[in-house]
């Protein structure tokens, strides 16, 4: 086991000085909750038990088309990455696996990679496949497409791909492929609609059969970009008439920013989980598109309204619910680790908030046609400040009660910027 960047001591330090305001403060709202008829500490185990994969790609910083602005001490290789990843699992207990992304995160020694995650606490999630740009040393370009290009030889460099990420993922114990195209078009006629989705499904069908009897394909939806006019998996209605062919191994998965502006995403969720296909999350928030912004930053009432659906789908299935979660972020102007863990934060805040939802009240004013009392039902649990059960979740867990604080408090990046390179602007990043 290697020695944490941040000891132990450092997290007791700062816990040691806000653990009887939060003790306080969690009684109180016990006591409050208890009226409600909430069992404060069945919430709190819900809370402790919840997990999100954190993406290696979203530990660099991020940039735009327009410019990259690297911080002193980023991380420069994936061995980097993952001890920031462990930074976020000692300070939150909330994040122990790494979501990869292929070939990016290619390294000659997969059990070196394994071992060295293990050490610091780490396991890993679903792995991501790239078909959406060219590398270094490929023999057909995607240009015009991958899995759904018009020419066999390319769809099978593409399917050939995601089979090199499966047999990678089994490696690393990872039990999930996830896969997102790039493919589509710029031009009204360059492609035709059916036969591309035709070509997209005798793709996936070779991918589906490369699946291990326990792993699962997950087909993640976006309206646009890099295709600008059309693009072949666009929506949740062609993903899960594509999981629906596919398989029971094939699930849908939603990135919060892959919408139209205005869907009511929570419902897509509804839809999914009613059906069996909702197969995990790519967490972030978004004001205009894609935007990559830190999760619960923009929109918190959606994140609510989403984890009040996952909620929901969980108590009607209890045991075979399962979705992966991750974030999936771009963090172009703070420091990832920084922003990685308040969004782990604001994800526990939409999930805990959604757990004290009273649904057969709720029930009651629905089937009574009541709207106004059926939305303040809702609202009752929106306005309530959980913060004192985060705290207490991460304090019974080993985590830090304000992992913010005490991260800036260690020096970690710049201890760090001492030993790694700092890139230039437009050198190494990952766009
Ligand atoms: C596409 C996406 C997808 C990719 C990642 C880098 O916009 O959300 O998940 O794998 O970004
Ligand atoms: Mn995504
Ligand atoms: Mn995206």
């Amino acid at each position: 086991v290697a020695t944490p960047a941040i000891t132990p001591d450092q997290i007791d330090t700062s816990n040691a000085r806000l653990e009887a305001e939060a003790v306080r403060d969690y009684a109180h709202l016990g006591e409050q909750l208890a009226r409600r008829g909430i069992d404060v500490e069945a919430v709190l185990a819900e809370v402790m038990a919840f997990s999100v994969a954190v993406p290696s790609w979203g530990l660099g910083t991020g940039g735009t088309r327009f410019g990259r602005y690297p911080i002193a001490g980023g991380p420069n290789t994936l061995f980097e990455k993952i001890e920031d990843c462990a930074v976020i699992q000692q300070l939150t207990q909330a994040t122990p696996r790494v979501s990869l992304h292929f070939p990016w995160d290619k390294v000659k020694d997969y059990d070196e990679l394994k071992g060295f995650a293990a050490a610091q606490g780490l396991g890993f999630d679903a792995v991501n496949s790239n078909t959406f740009q060219d590398q270094a040393g490929q023999g057909l370009s995607y240009k015009f497409g991958s899995l759904t290009h018009a020419d066999a030889a390319t769809r099978q460099q593409a399917i050939d791909h995601n089979l090199e990420c499966i047999e990678i993922g089994q490696k690393l114990d990872a039990k999930a492929l996830t896969v997102w195209l790039g493919d589509g078009s710029n031009f009204a006629g360059q492609s035709d609609f059916t036969r591309a989705l035709e070509r997209y499904l005798d793709s996936m069908a070779v991918v589906y059969a490369g699946l291990p009897d326990d792993w699962r394909v997950f087909m993640e939806h976006k309206l646009y970009e890099p295709a600008f006019y059309s693009t072949v998996i666009q929506d949740w209605g062609t993903s899960i008439l594509c999981a629906q062919k596919l398989g029971p191994k094939a699930q849908c998965l939603v990135d919060l920013g892959h919408h139209a502006p205005n869907v009511n995403i929570e419902m897509i969720v509804a839809r999914l989980s009613q059906f069996g296909k909702l197969g995990g999350f790519h967490f972030n928030d978004s004001k205009y598109g894609d935007d990559d912004l830190d999760a619960g930053s923009v929109n918190p009432f959606q994140l609510f309204l989403v984890f009040n659906e996952l909620v929901e789908a969980k108590s009607r299935d209890p045991h075979g619910f399962d979705p992966a979660y991750m974030l999936d972020q771009s963090h172009n102007i703070t420091d990832p680790i920084e922003s990685l863990m308040m969004s782990v934060g604001s994800i526990e805040q939409a999930l805990t908030r959604a757990l004290l939802i009273d649904r057969v009240t709720l029930r009651g004013y629905q089937d009574g046609n009541d709207p106004l009392m059926a939305h303040a039902t809702l609202k009752e649990a929106y306005d309530t400040d959980v913060r004192p059960i985060l705290k207490i979740a991460r304090l019974r867990v080993g985590a830090a009660i304000d992992p913010v604080g005490v991260y800036r408090a260690s020096g970690y990046r710049a201890q760090k910027a001492a030993i790694r390179i700092t890139q230039g602007a437009t050198g190494g990043g990952i766009v």
